[in-house]
């Protein structure tokens, strides 16, 4: 009654933005994502007859509160699966520095739902894993698989057809994702909540909707012929178009900060001389930059001059789900 799994967190270079169903988390458009070696959770989850409710230990600290109940919300759905009414202890190590502005909510949900499922004793595929890990937060069914990996939005109302599927293992292509940590950052809208909001509200969505759908197809070929600005070119418009969908919501809103401007106008910048560079932000200011290993040093020194900037953290694509 007790298995351990470790999960990689992605950034979306197509974002997912927006539920058609809040509590299946059901997207309003594909999406697709990178999975990051330099990111991960381990989590133990150990099922027991004696306990009377579930525990949750995150980077050895007892958690209460929201996140212990979004944990046991979860391992409600993984009971119900099983048909076990038993409650678990949950132990998670975060090697996600929080500071980087990564959701370790894909890696740490997707941690879970492997490590709870093999704990309790339900056998699932990799598709059944992924429309699990879905339910505990939309990001998560990227992370059980390593490389390129596209969220399929799917079509039924039951959420049967909603799930990753992989688009080009960690191999196929050596480049490099920096995330670029900031000195200061405030984040006042949660990403569920600017989501819903921006849904509900903004006019600018409809336009999200219409030409997410071709950033998807024409980025998947971009992946596949390895044509490294075309793939940041249009990574870098789905990032900037989403936002721009925040600034029409009421009220309004934006993720940017002062340096999360100046990194932008960076990456721009070396660009104009020639290196190529991209960047794309998830719901929060730091800024994740996409170059090739060749300009690492190019990259990493500017980036690092930048006033605001604290650190940068390299990865490159990383591999799905392991159980330990
Ligand atoms: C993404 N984000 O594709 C997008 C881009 C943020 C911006 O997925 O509500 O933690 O748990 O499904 O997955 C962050 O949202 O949200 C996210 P829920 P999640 O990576």
């Amino acid at each position: 009654m007790k298995a351990t799994a470790r999960a990689h967190t992605n950034i979306a270079l197509i974002k997912y933005w927006g539920k058609r169903n809040e509590s299946l988390i059901l997207p309003t458009n594909s999406n697709l994502s990178v999975t990051l070696d330099g990111f991960s959770t381990e989590t133990t989850v150990h099922f027991q007859e004696d306990l009377k409710k579930d525990i949750f230990l995150l980077n050895e600290q007892n958690v209460e509160g929201n996140a212990l109940e979004k944990v046991a919300v979860f391992l409600d759905k993984v009971r119900a699966l099983s048909g076990k009414e038993l409650y678990a202890q949950i132990q998670s190590v975060n090697h996600v520095p929080t500071a980087a502005g990564f959701a370790s909510s894909a890696s740490g949900l997707a941690a879970l739902a492997a490590a709870s499922a093999k704990a309790i004793g339900i056998s699932l595929d990799d598709t059944e894993l992924s429309k699990l890990a879905r339910q505990g937060s939309g990001s998560a069914c990227r992370s059980i698989y390593g490389g390129f990996v596209e969220w399929q939005m799917g079509e039924r109302e039951d959420g049967a057809d909603s799930f990753a599927v992989q688009v080009a293992g960690k191999s196929h292509w050596d480049i490099r994702i920096a995330a670029v940590v900031l000195s200061k950052t405030t984040k006042k809208v949660s990403s569920r909540e600017g989501m819903r909001r921006t849904v509900e509200t903004s006019p600018f969505y409809a336009g999200w909707l219409e030409q997410t759908p071709k950033d998807l197809q024409e980025i998947k070929q971009a992946i596949a012929e390895k044509d490294f600005e075309k793939m940041g070119s249009i990574a870098e418009a789905n990032c900037l178009r989403m936002h721009a969908t925040t600034l029409g919501a009421n009220p309004p809103f934006t993720y940017w900060q002062d340096t999360t401007m100046r990194v932008m106008q960076t990456v721009q910048n070396l660009r104009e001389k020639g290196i190529p560079v991209f960047f794309t932000i998830d719901a929060g200011p730091n800024v994740k930059v996409l170059y090739l290993s060749e300009d690492e040093d190019k990259v990493k020194k500017r980036l690092q001059s930048i006033e605001g900037v604290e650190d940068i953290i390299v990865s490159k694509p990383g591999s799905g789900i392991s159980y330990l």
